[in-house]
């Protein structure tokens, strides 16, 4: 057992560092119970709200669990035979409301804080548009010529070596890096919810309505997400793969993306599919 497990462990060590080698891959790892290493600046703040919040936790759960024990060693009935009949203490009762009141508020700024810095980049250079549907998504590029994709699932039987099983798409999704992209997020149908651990906080795609965030890819990459709102039988098959680019690498896939979609004739598609392409767009 221990033997499989160390092979399992090698096998994924040697997995991860091959995909390492070749691009950022942002996935699922083996027992990882963090989040995943935060790409943008949306993240980052979640991600260091999430260590602030956990410190505060872990110091009120040290404080009750050492009432507890206090309680427990010095007013058992053997330590204590004649308990004190004190019913009120003023100042033990203002200070038991107020200090959680005040933890409240310190946890509530700096939340409330990331929700408006999430909300809204006012300063966005482009815009993405997203819809959800039952079970894939489709994305739409207004600002480069208004070309629009469906992007689904690879099947099991068909993933090629380095894509992540239910995780890797037909039709990813290319986005330049460094960029502050405007995303738009509706649905057709049901609720979904786009949801990109290390780029983009769960956000809902909801039926009659445009919800909005933004994102700021740090780095090229591969990033993985899945959709993250029970929409229907096949809810855990509509991954969502990002991969992020250069900006001239970008330029390059929109002006073929551009071109495809003008091209009514099937000569001018199949010659642009037998230029030779460069850089990892596609
Ligand atoms: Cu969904």
């Amino acid at each position: 057992m221990l033997k499989n497990l160390k092979a399992l462990a090698g096998l994924a060590g040697v997995l991860v560092a091959s995909v390492a080698a070749v691009a950022l891959a942002a996935k699922p790892e083996p027992w990882a119970i963090l989040f995943q290493k935060p790409e943008s600046p949306v993240m980052e703040q979640i991600v260091s709200f999430n260590d602030y919040i956990s410190i505060v936790i872990i110091l009120i759960t040290l404080f009750v669990l050492a009432l507890l024990i206090i309680v427990v060693v010095k007013f058992n009935e053997k330590a204590n035979p004649t308990p004190s009949k004190n019913t009120h203490n003023t100042l033990l009762e203002v200070a038991w409301t107020v200090i959680p009141v005040l933890i409240l508020v310190a946890i509530g700024i700096p939340s409330i804080r990331i929700l408006f810095f999430m909300d809204k980049n006012p300063a966005a250079e482009m815009t993405l548009k997203v819809t959800g549907h039952q079970w894939y998504w489709s994305y739409e590029y207004p600002d480069h010529g208004n070309f629009s994709f469906d992007s689904v699932m690879v099947p099991e039987a068909d993933i090629k070596d380095r894509s992540v099983r239910l995780l890797e798409v037909d039709n990813r999704i290319v986005l330049p890096v460094e960029t502050d992209i405007r995303l738009l997020f509706t649905s057709e149908d049901v609720i979904h919810a786009w949801a990109i651990p290390a780029l983009v906080a769960k956000i809902d795609a909801v039926p009659g309505r445009i919800n909005e965030s933004w994102v700021r890819i740090n780095r090229p990459g591969i990033y993985y997400g899945q959709c993250s709102e029970l929409c229907g039988v096949n809810h855990g098959f509509m991954p969502i793969a990002v991969e992020a680019v250069s900006k001239e690498a970008f330029k390059r896939w929109t002006d073929d993306k551009k071109k495809q979609a003008a091209g009514p004739s099937g000569v001018e598609v199949a010659a642009d599919a037998a230029r030779p392409t460069t850089g990892s767009a596609r």
